[in-house]
């Protein structure tokens, strides 16, 4: 496997590992989020901010974060943009 398709099984395997602990297997409750952020990313942020960034994060703002809005959360990690939000 080349290294960039390993880094995505990584991500994918992430996203299990979180949306797994409670209600739907596939999606992110914002208590999931909050639990990756904090274990994965050194976060989160104080109560706003993390209502603020989860709003941000949940596109379509069913109340939950999907594979693709989890995706937007690794690239914007990946170019470096989550600093100031995390800190
Ligand atoms: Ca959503």
């Amino acid at each position: 496997m080349t290294t960039i398709f390993e880094a995505i099984a990584i991500l994918r395997k992430v996203f299990d590992k979180y949306a797994g602990k409670e209600g739907d297997a596939k999606t992110l409750t914002k208590k999931e989020l909050t639990d990756l952020l904090k274990e994965q990313l050194g976060g989160p942020p104080k109560q706003a901010e993390m209502d603020q960034f989860f709003k941000m994060l949940d596109n379509d703002g069913d109340g939950i974060v999907d594979f693709n809005e989890y995706v937007v959360l690794c690239a914007t990690v990946c170019k470096g943009e989550l600093t100031p939000v995390l800190r």
